[in-house]
């Protein structure tokens, strides 16, 4: 638990809680958007305990141990919507433990699913979108008695009726925000999962960090939900960028950081910026970012040099799939022969190419599952492989709604996680059929890409193939 001493102390007793999304997982990530939350409101001077269950391995027991010996009013915490299950339950033990309490919850969970949050949990205010500065207005109008109606961005229930107020416009320059105050947390637990927690290829060990350099994403691919969606792309400065990385360097010794970003780099520009700002770094130092597969061409081969001399250990950008048909199902705006174009090019610089697919589109067949496989084969790489999962805020979810294969949202919500789980088949394929022949056609790769894995789903870290 950590407890602010250093500045004015108010009265009203606020806790955050970091939720465990996978309890079983090898990796332990510092959770970016509620650092920045609990940074914006210890900013503006408010006082609070953090509850982190997941570097602690806290159950829902102890939890409710941990909430019955301290009383706060307000509780607040954020999540995937995916964990939807886990909000409920969270929520529920918040209000057995003190009923009159008020229970703040915000990322997709509370942005796009407001209503079946306010209505089927014990969450009293969902804060909608980006949070930085919702949060600290809310939390300003409970501690003053104010009539939270006034504060934009969030909705609320009202004797049974959802109250939405104003939407909330986004930060315009996110320089000027700064980055997350990593003291707010127990660093040390966090150091253990440092190397476990990238995908590093080019160094043993390493003291990594997450750094979200952008928001948002100007593609809207069908399958897509992130809480910036609809809103203007921004992208810190590169200046900005390195002068964060300087700190990390200097505070933490902190050698590698992995860009939590939708996008990176969203053009050949905003690449050259960084590589400039990255030359001026005087320590060893690594990288990786999520870019589109569009964006590097063999003749930027030398540009790939260049990012491989600043530390740019690997690059990750999604094929999804290689059907022409399920690409512009997808909406992805992207053709297969720029995907190949680029991992070659990185193969090329000397800077590993990772990617991620989606099988599961209603167009999907054994032929295209077998088609995607063989553009992985030729490019060298093994993917990050799940199955279709379709979110809420995304035409797929209103898709398989339409089509039937959702008739009870709640019992979705409850019951999906990782994408690497099969939870749902919007294909003409049986269940097992489908299952079977992503399976095998992965066992296959992996064996011609000489790969031998725990798991051809949950690959987590692995020694990505040689070039070749
Ligand atoms: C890191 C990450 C994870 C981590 C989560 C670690 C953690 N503790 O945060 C892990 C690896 C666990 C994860 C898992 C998954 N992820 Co993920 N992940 C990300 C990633 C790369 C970065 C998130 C981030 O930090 N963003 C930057 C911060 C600033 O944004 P933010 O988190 O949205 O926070 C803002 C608001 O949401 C809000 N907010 C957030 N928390 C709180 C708390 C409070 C109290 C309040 C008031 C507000 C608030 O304010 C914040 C600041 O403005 C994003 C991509 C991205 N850039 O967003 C995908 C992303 C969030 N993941 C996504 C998906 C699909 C998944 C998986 C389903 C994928 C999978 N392979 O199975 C799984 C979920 C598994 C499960 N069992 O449920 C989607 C989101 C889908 C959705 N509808 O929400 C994203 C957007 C990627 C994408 N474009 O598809 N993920
Ligand atoms: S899948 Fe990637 S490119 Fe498509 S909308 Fe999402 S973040 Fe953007």
């Amino acid at each position: 638990m950590y407890s602010a001493r250093d500045w004015q102390v108010r009265e009203m007793r606020i806790v955050f809680i970091n939720p465990s999304l996978r309890p079983d997982a090898k990796r332990r990530q510092l959770p970016v958007g509620l650092a920045y939350i609990m940074t914006a409101v210890k900013r503006a001077g408010f006082e609070f305990d953090l509850i982190d269950m997941d570097i602690n391995d806290l159950s829902m027991q102890d939890l409710e141990d941990m909430l019955g010996k301290t009383m706060y009013d307000v509780y607040a915490f954020g999540c995937i919507v995916t964990g939807f299950r886990l909000v409920r339950q969270i929520a529920e033990i918040i209000k057995t433990v003190n009923p009159v309490s008020t229970v703040i919850a915000g990322n997709s969970v509370a942005t796009s699913v407001p209503e079946i949050l306010l209505q089927n949990t014990k969450v009293d205010i969902a804060v909608m979108g980006e949070g930085d500065v919702t949060i600290v207005e809310l939390l300003k109008a409970i501690e003053n008695g104010k009539n939270i109606e006034e504060v934009q961005g969030i909705a609320f229930n009202r004797n049974g009726k959802i109250v939405y107020t104003l939407k909330r416009s986004v930060i315009p320059k996110l320089d000027d925000i700064g980055f997350p105050d990593w003291e707010l947390f127990d660093l040390d637990k966090y150091y253990e999962y440092s190397t476990a927690n990238v995908n590093v290829f080019s160094r043993d060990n390493v003291i990594s960090f997450p750094l979200n350099s952008a928001r948002g994403c100007p593609y809207r691919c069908t399958f897509c939900y992130h809480v910036f969606k609809g809103e203007k792309y921004r992208k810190y400065s590169a200046g900005k960028i390195v002068e964060e990385i300087n700190r990390l360097h200097n505070k933490y010794n902190c050698d590698f950081i992995s860009f939590w970003d939708e996008l990176t780099f969203p053009s050949i520009k905003s690449v050259e910026l960084l590589v400039d700002e990255l030359n001026g770094l005087d320590f060893q130092f690594s990288w990786d970012a999520p870019v589109r597969g569009d964006l590097l061409k063999m003749e930027h081969v030398g540009l790939i040099r260049e990012l491989k001399n600043v530390g740019c250990d690997n690059l990750a950008f999604s094929l999804e799939s290689a059907s022409p048909e399920i690409l512009i199902a997808m909406n992805k705006k992207l053709r297969v022969s720029q995907f190949v174009e680029q991992a070659k090019a990185l193969w090329e610089g000397g800077v590993t190419p990772l990617t991620s697919i989606v099988f599961g589109y209603p167009q999907e067949t054994p032929e295209t599952i077998k088609r995607t496989l063989d553009v992985c084969e030729e490019c060298n790489i093994y993917p990050s492989v799940g199955f279709l999962l379709p979110l809420p805020g995304t035409p797929i979810y209103e898709w398989a709604k339409d089509k039937g294969h959702i008739n009870d949202e709640i019992e979705y919500l409850s019951r999906i996680g990782d994408r690497q789980d099969f939870h749902i088949n919007l294909t003409s394929m049986s269940d097992d059929e489908f299952v079977d022949l992503v399976t095998n056609g992965l066992q296959e790769l992996a064996r011609k890409l000489g790969l031998q894995l725990e798991s051809v789903y949950k690959t987590g870290t692995y020694k990505a193939p040689e070039k070749r």
